[in-house]
């Protein structure tokens, strides 16, 4: 039986157009995907878009469209943005299609069968950009205690989940498995939070009309939290006990951004445990991009276009610098200055020029030709070593979502292949015809490390990756058997290797 793996990303507002922000979490769930991919799980790699709920009605009314004809508008956008990113979901799941709309009610009604939803009232602050009610104490000056906007007071009729009767079951949960929620940080946070008592929790709304029935009762929608929540379950086939649904449920991790934590971590599980399903395997929120310096706002007019960035600098620079830059799961700062430095330096410099160079002179010395290595002297062992080395490094980095440490462990060879040709020499040897084998072993290392470099890569910068296996004769698709020294075969032809990043100029940038 094969092994599965189960990553997803939050769907999306559709209120809002795509930026960095939201390309991170996508391309963080799509370099894990391929990397297990690669290590031969069959994945399934789920994102989509967050549809209903008075935020995005709001937005319709604005645009002067009905809610589904701002999505189907908006979606177009995300699914393109996904498509130049090189993005390899298995799903897009939009919270207006008809499997998902069954499943929630399906869920709501478990859950209500449990005798865990019962009609209230409601009167309290609501945020709605958060989609939060908060108590008058909770307030920081009448303001939302998340993102600092004004709330409004409330009174409706409401279902109410019994949040409350969980909280010694999730606190258990939480408890007893360490990598639930992580970073570490988050995870206390949510402790500290859990430990203060649950209420329970609104899960309907009467004051707007988009979102999915309640069940039994049509003036109610279901709260947008409770709908969007439930995508990671109906985009497998919740309520039908489908194969999918058996394979992959629960999820060996949601990856989130840092804003709604509590979301995923508190009432997502609390709802599961409810509806006696297995919560998800770990929850990963990563931090905040801010830009030059300043949060990313629309009235501050520096949101981060990605489609303009990837036309600018390529698909793969801006993968690489967003998964290298900033250590996932800590808040980072995007400049364009940092941004170009990476691509000089990191992209150009290292990774190109020892390409450029080890090609080069494969076909100056013997043609484009892979010669048989003789027996390996030190250096080669120490190169080797390393090599291997990095390997167990990058792996134990995926588990930990540690993407900017795979990396650096990443360039450590592709540096340590830089001084390897400075110390072997090929030139001098090359001038020595009795050094002819020791020139052709010295070749070898060099190619053979770059194309383990390469195959590793393949997660991160799939284009770049193909087009270095390519120019290294191996175009097979990378897969975790080619993850070992050795592979390479004598006789293999190397095609000398055009630049795979320019140089930016610093003043060309402007
Ligand atoms: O919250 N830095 O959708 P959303 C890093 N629909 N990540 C950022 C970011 C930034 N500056 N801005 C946004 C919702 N993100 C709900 C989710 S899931 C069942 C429902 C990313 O469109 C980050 O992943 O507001 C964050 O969690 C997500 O976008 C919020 O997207």
């Amino acid at each position: 039986m094969s092994r599965t793996f189960y990553v997803t990303t939050p769907i999306y507002y559709v209120n809002d157009v795509p930026h960095i922000g939201h390309a991170y979490t996508t391309l963080a769930a799509d370099v894990l995907a391929r990397y297990k991919k690669m290590q031969g799980y069959d994945v399934f790699f789920l994102t989509g878009t967050d549809e209903h709920g008075q935020k995005v009605e709001k937005a319709a009314n604005t645009a002067g469209e009905t809610p589904l004809e701002l999505a189907d508008r908006v979606v177009k956008r995300f699914q393109a943005l996904w498509e130049k990113l090189n993005i390899s979901y298995t799903d897009f799941i939009r919270t207006t299609q008809e499997r998902h709309k069954k499943g929630v009610a399906h869920l709501f009604e478990q859950v209500m069968k449990k005798g865990d939803i019962y009609l209230g009232e409601y009167e309290d602050w609501y945020c709605t950009p958060c989609e939060t009610f908060w108590t008058e104490t909770q307030l920081i000056d009448f303001k939302c205690p998340d993102c600092n906007r004004p709330t409004e007071k409330l009174k409706e009729e409401s279902y109410f989940f019994r949040m409350s009767k969980y909280q010694q079951a999730l606190l258990a949960h939480i408890e007893a498995n360490p990598d639930f929620i992580q970073p570490k940080s988050r995870r206390n946070e949510i402790l500290a939070f859990v430990k203060e008592g649950l209420r329970d929790l609104s899960v309907s709304r009467t004051t707007f009309r988009w979102g999915i029935p309640v069940p039994g009762n049509d003036d109610h929608v279901v709260y947008v939290w409770f709908d969007a929540l439930a995508n990671y379950i109906t985009a497998l086939g919740y309520p039908e006990q489908t194969d999918k649904l058996q394979d992959f449920w629960p999820a060996n991790v949601h990856l989130i951004g840092k804003d709604i934590l509590r979301f995923h971590t508190v009432y997502w599980p609390t709802f599961l445990l409810s509806a006696g399903l297995p919560l998800p395997e770990k929850v990963f929120a990563h931090g905040w991009w801010t830009v030059e310096g300043q949060k990313m706002s629309k009235s501050l007019q520096n949101v981060v276009e990605p489609n303009m960035l990837i036309d600018r600098y390529g698909v793969d620079a801006i993968r690489y610098f967003l998964m290298r830059e900033v250590p996932f799961g800590l808040d980072g700062d995007f400049s364009h200055s940092a941004l170009v430095h990476r691509i000089n330096s990191d992209l150009a410099n290292d990774l190109g020029n020892l390409l450029n160079r080890s090609t080069a002179m494969i076909n100056k010395y013997f043609g484009g030709i892979v010669q048989e290595p003789a027996e390996l002297e030190d250096l080669d062992k120490v190169y080797r070593a390393k090599t291997e080395e990095m390997l167990r490094q990058v792996d134990g980095c995926m588990d930990d979502l540690a993407f900017s440490k795979a990396l650096q462990a990443i360039w450590e060879v592709i540096s340590a292949g830089n001084k390897y040709i400075d110390e072997t020499a090929p030139w001098t040897l090359a001038k020595d015809p009795s050094r002819r084998e020791r020139l052709g072993t010295v070749m070898f290392c060099v190619l053979e490390s770059q194309r383990v470099v390469y195959t590793l890569l393949s997660a991160f910068m799939p284009d770049t990756a193909e087009k270095g296996l390519k120019y290294l004769g191996c175009d097979r698709k990378p897969t975790s058997d080619q993850l070992e020294w050795g592979c390479l075969q004598p006789g293999t032809k190397v095609t000398k290797a055009e630049p795979l990043f320019p140089r930016i100029e610093e003043k060309d940038d402007l």
